[in-house]
Order: C-alpha cells, then sequence, then structure tokens
C-alpha cells in the first residue's frame, strides 16, 4: 500500500455559454507535484454515482470558479452578483455531501471554500466591494498576474491551517505561518461562518480567507489560489502536500 499515490478528486469549471466543462492545468499539476493522483470528476453524475466514485477516491479537491446561486444560501440576487452553473453548484454541493459522510479529506480553493461554507450551512458576500466597508479596501481582484501575491492574511496561532502552512503537519517546518503573501481574484468571500466551521485566516480588511473545521479527519478552505504560487512559495506547496498526506492516511 505505501507505494499507492492517493486519488485526488478535482472538480471542474463549467463554460455556460457552451455547456463544456474546462480544468485549467494548474491544480492538477499542483496535486501530481505533491504526490497526488488528480482525477477530474464529471460534472454530470447522479447521486450513486458520486457515492461510488467518492468511496474509490482518497481526497477532494474543490476548485476555483464563478459564482454561487444566492439561492443556495437563502438570498434573492443582488447587483453586483456574478454568472453562475446551476449544474456546478448541484454536482459539488452533492459531492461535499457525500464526502463528508464518508469522513475523506476535504480542501476548497477561492469558490470551493465559499462552496464548502455554503454547504455546511454558512453564507457569502455576493460581492466585496458593494456590500463590505472598509477602511483598507484590499484589491480582492488584483490588478496582476495570478503568480504575484498581492495582499497577505494572517494565520490563527495553533491552528490546522498554521500547521499545514508552516510545514508542521508534515514533519518539516519550512516556512513562518503567522502572516503569509497571498494572490487574490476573488469578489465574493465567506461571510457568515457555517456553524462547524472555523475561520483561521483573514486578510488586511477583515475579509476570511481560511477556514477549517474542527472534529472533522481534514478539512481546509482557502479563498487564496495556492495553485498558482506553489512553484515558489512552500506555504502554498504545503497546503497540496498536506492534502495528499491526509488523503494517504485513509486508504
Ligand atoms: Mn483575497
Amino acid at each position: 500500500m505505501t507505494n499507492k499515490k492517493p486519488l485526488i478528486g478535482l472538480t471542474t469549471s463549467h463554460d455556460i455559454r457552451t455547456d463544456e466543462t474546462i480544468q485549467t492545468p494548474y491544480c492538477p499539476r499542483a496535486v501530481l507535484a505533491a504526490g497526488g493522483i488528480p482525477v477530474i470528476l464529471p460534472l454530470e453524475a447522479s447521486e450513486d454515482d458520486l457515492r461510488q466514485l467518492v468511496s474509490v477516491l482518497d481526497g477532494f479537491l474543490f476548485t476555483g470558479g464563478p459564482d454561487v446561486h444566492p439561492f443556495l444560501f437563502g438570498e434573492e440576487t443582488r447587483d453586483g452578483c456574478g454568472s453562475v452553473s446551476v449544474k456546478r453548484d448541484r454536482m459539488e454541493l452533492a459531492l461535499l455531501k457525500l464526502a463528508m459522510e464518508q469522513r475523506k479529506p476535504v480542501m476548497g480553493i477561492c469558490r470551493g471554500i465559499q462552496l464548502i461554507n455554503i454547504g455546511l450551512g454558512g453564507s457569502i458576500y455576493q460581492d466585496i466591494p458593494s456590500q463590505v466597508e472598509r477602511v483598507l479596501p484590499i484589491a480582492h481582484q488584483q490588478p496582476f498576474p495570478h503568480r504575484v501575491p498581492s495582499h497577505t492574511v494572517k494565520i490563527a496561532e495553533g491552528s490546522l491551517l498554521a500547521d499545514v502552512i508552516s510545514g508542521r503537519f508534515l514533519g518539516e517546518e519550512n516556512c513562518g505561518a503567522a502572516a503569509i503573501r497571498v494572490n487574490s481574484t476573488h469578489h465574493q468571500a465567506v461571510r457568515d461562518v457555517a456553524p462547524r466551521l472555523t475561520a483561521c485566516a483573514v486578510a488586511p480588511d477583515g475579509i476570511i480567507e481560511g477556514v477549517t473545521m474542527k472534529d472533522y479527519p481534514y478539512l481546509i478552505g482557502v479563498q487564496w489560489h495556492p495553485e498558482y504560487l506553489w512553484e515558489e512559495d512552500p506555504a502554498a506547496m504545503n497546503l497540496f502536500k498536506a492534502l495528499v498526506k491526509a488523503s494517504a492516511e485513509t486508504f
């Protein structure tokens, strides 16, 4: 068993104009580099099929993408909300529920942290600039390429996220975790944190950028995009390595 690599299921993007599913290479490459095998999941699958897939796979990565439909967290669609994929929302919420029923490791990136929060009963800001008054309005849609960090994030000391970012979770502490530099390409963000989640990372304007879940084997959501940073940033690589490690432990 020891030389088998964990299988990490990845959600795909959905182009609602053409109905095509799209997978950019960044998350698969990061999972491969971290020692896992990325498995791209189908957008359209029955709940039974998803359940079977979940039982075979070892961990799950909810990737970035467009907005989540406001009805899913009990709101009307406000000015500032972007486009949505009803199919993708439905598939990912079903997948999250099934993955958590089977206690599989879960990671969410950008849309992924929001989807997880909504799936567990929390809410999000539909549009940060029009909904949040901020003394220091951070550019969460950064004006330069994704590979360049744009704002800092404070990580709660003693949290699972701090353990992962620092490398302690991997037994190879290789960077500081109190504050890290991240990229930012989102206009939505976690608002009310779901009851079972804990906010453990925050941007300088107060926007929540990370969540974890106590009483669960492994769950981390981050608002930034480590898949564009890992080649140069050990904090970003540690996130992928930790997901793979946690997934290996559930074999
Ligand atoms: Mn941000």
